[in-house]
């Protein structure tokens, strides 16, 4: 069972304020720490989180990222006067200095390093550390952006020097650039830097050129870094998963990182002042859970920005409750990206497709001028829409059983899971109670009282059949059916719209499929770990995002000839909809499979796979154009931006908070 999740906290890091007026600095409160710890422990997470001491950052740690004679000016910060200290800050940009500030950068960075120990020894498996001041726009030479020492980029060169650590991903959902982060690796291989912020054409702080998509790393380091820039506010729940979906984890899985570390700042939620976004505090739970089966589960998550106290513990809470392993909530709100966002996808796409072979299908950058044009239409919605208001989350409960099994007479009961059965005594493991059990498992997963299921049947085809008119005709819920392997299927998929087929499998007969059926196939069928993964992460996530079912049925043929590593990221990404109703169907003979496939359902990550080669060329295409006919009906599909003028200022018309 998963190992736990580490939480940083410490009040020392409260100590420290603005004392004078900057009106860019005033939102850099305090509150911001205590609201956030308040609102874990409130929801009874803190509790559940081991909860490891923050230390003080060494000056040796210090200097992994920072020059010298910056630590040293910092270090004469504490004894300044109240002008001095003024004056001392003025060199730098949009940032303060207080005489308590210098101790808690210390243990800002010191808490990111406690947390990549606890995760690297093994101690916890993936954790949080709420620390102030942030640290991902600090440089080598400079504070900025209320960043004193860059906390990440210290803890992923210390994970290298001090775990061996061979590659990092450090993904900055903040809205923000880390330009500190991406200044100290831009020529290192080693550490992949994904960041997404607000950019506008540069027009939004820091203003800088080497923000945009067109940086992609120097040297060694040339497709190590990744921009996607936003251009325009408002951006919503479809365009944070479309990017994912379509950029970050296709080359998150190429690159094969051996740890996460997140720049996890939260203004990029809903509310926030500095982000003006508008994805709710929910979308932090589906970014956590989509980088969970990343190296094997070794995330670290380290706070920067978030200045809206609200969305800031809603957002908060949602990212803990996933790292704990609790099933996410349906994501609201997803109809398709916005133009600007698929404009923005596009240019990434484009900028990367020389470095990664996930991309060598990418279309080219639109022949289109990006910017002129579109500048103007943004200055006329900029007017301020007023304070969004939005509904606070649900409360996620998990449910009292995490995965019941239904296996037959002779096979051991996977630990931690649930021996399921409808019957007591009558044909005990004959096909009619089998099946009979299913339909109750199903039943059960649909009233949250059990959260997933695995089942091995003498009859995998017979079986998914019964679970899918059931769940459609009887409890008129949706699913979605996932087919690993076989051929050709019996048209058992009703046409009511309650069902979505998607079947991964080899290169037959030519099958155009339909709304409801989504024929996936592939060269070397599923036994191609970089083909299948290509389409799960670019097709399939995005399509059952879309789609929201209330059930997947995933279902793994006889034969299927997919491999552990790739089933497994199938079934713990799969996890991410329908709040992880996820019911697993085997063929009698793979008892070998129930085990590790238990394991992803009781929520622990999946192996590493091994850094992906390039998938086939003609899989490659043949996806692409599955995927081209399919973003007709499925916008999540898009990656690329229409081309007439019309489209283009469609976004224009729409009130920043939609
Ligand atoms: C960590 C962070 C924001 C700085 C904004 C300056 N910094 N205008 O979110
Ligand atoms: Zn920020």
């Amino acid at each position: 069972m998963n190992a736990g999740t580490a939480l940083l906290h410490d009040e020392e890091m409260t100590k420290y304020k603005l004392l004078w007026v900057d009106p860019a600095c005033e939102i850099e409160v305090p509150e911001r720490l205590t609201a956030s710890h308040d609102a874990l422990v409130r929801n009874g997470l803190a509790d559940r989180c081991v909860s490891v001491p923050v230390r003080e950052a060494t000056d040796a740690d210090i200097l992994l990222v920072h020059s010298r004679e910056y630590l040293e000016a910092v270090k004469t910060t504490p004894d300044l006067t109240l002008e001095e200290l003024q004056e001392f800050t003025l060199q730098f940009g949009d940032v303060y200095f207080h005489p308590n500030i210098y101790r808690c950068a210390k243990l800002a960075a010191g808490a990111a390093l406690q947390l990549v120990d606890s995760v690297m020894t093994g101690k916890v498996r993936n954790g949080l550390a709420l620390v102030r001041p942030p640290g991902h726009h600090s440089m080598h030479g400079a504070a900025s952006g209320f960043c004193v020492f860059n906390n990440v980029a210290i803890a992923a060169r210390y994970a290298k020097q001090t775990h061996g650590v061979k590659r990092v991903l450090i993904v900055d959902w903040d809205v923000h650039h880390g330009q500190g982060v991406q200044e100290c690796f831009e020529d290192d291989p080693g550490v992949l830097y994904f960041s997404w912020h607000r950019y506008e054409h540069q027009k939004f702080w820091p203003n800088l050129r080497e923000s945009d998509y067109d940086s992609v790393g120097k040297g060694e380091g040339t497709g190590f870094n990744i921009n996607v820039p936003w251009n325009r506010v408002g951006m919503k729940n479809a365009d944070y998963l479309s990017v994912f979906c379509h950029v970050l984890l296709p080359v998150a899985y190429e690159f094969c990182p051996d740890l996460v570390l997140v720049c996890a700042g939260f203004d990029s939620a809903i509310g926030d002042p500095e982000g003006q976004m508008s994805a709710g505090p929910d979308i932090f739970a589906h970014l956590t859970h989509l980088l969970m089966n990343l190296a094997g589960g070794r995330l670290c998550a380290v706070l920067e920005g978030g200045y809206n106290l609200t969305s800031l513990q809603q957002s908060v809470c949602q990212t803990v409750q996933t790292l704990l392993g609790d099933p996410a909530p349906p994501p609201e709100n997803l109809d398709g990206p916005c133009q600007s966002a698929l404009e923005s996808l596009r240019c990434v796409r484009a900028a990367h497709q020389p470095h990664w072979s996930c991309l060598k299908h990418a279309a080219e950058l639109p022949s289109f001028e990006v910017s002129t044009k579109r500048i103007k239409d943004e200055e006329k919605s900029q007017q301020t829409a007023g304070e969004p208001v939005w509904p606070e989350p649900r409360k996620r409960v998990a449910p009292p059983v995490r995965t019941a099994v239904v296996l037959p007479d002779g096979v051991s009961l996977p630990d931690g899971c649930k021996a399921f059965s409808s019957l007591e005594d009558s044909d005990p493991g004959g096909a009619v109670r089998t099946l009979s059990s299913l339909l109750l498992l199903v039943e059960k997963m649909q009233k949250n009282e059990i959260c997933s299921g695995l089942a091995l049947v003498s009859d995998v085809s017979m079986a998914m059949m019964c679970v899918a008119q059931h769940t459609a005709a009887v409890l008129n819920k949706r699913a979605l059916v996932v087919c690993v392997g076989g051929s050709r299927l019996p048209g058992l998929i009703t046409e009511d719209g309650k069902t979505l087929l998607v079947q991964m499998s080899r290169d037959e007969a030519d099958e155009q499929g339909g709304r409801c059926f989504v024929p996936v196939r592939l060269k070397k069928g599923c036994s191609d770990a970089s083909g299948f993964m290509q389409a799960v992460l670019g097709l399939l996530l995005p399509l059952g995002y879309q789609y929201d079912p209330d059930l997947v049925l995933l279902v793994r043929m006889e034969g299927s000839g997919v491999c552990d590593g790739a089933w497994l990221q199938l079934t713990g990404l799969l996890q991410g909809v329908a709040q992880g109703h996820t019911l697993v169907l085997m063929q009698k003979g793979e008892e070998a499979c129930v085990a590790p496939t238990a394991s992803s359902l009781l929520g622990d990550a999946a192996p590493p796979l091994g850094p992906l080669d390039a998938p086939l060329a003609e899989d490659v295409e043949a996806l692409e154009r599955l995927r081209v006919r399919l973003q007709v009906d499925w916008k999540l599909l898009q990656t690329t931006a229409p081309e007439t003028e019309e489209a283009r200022s469609a976004d224009a018309n729409l009130p920043p908070f939609v």
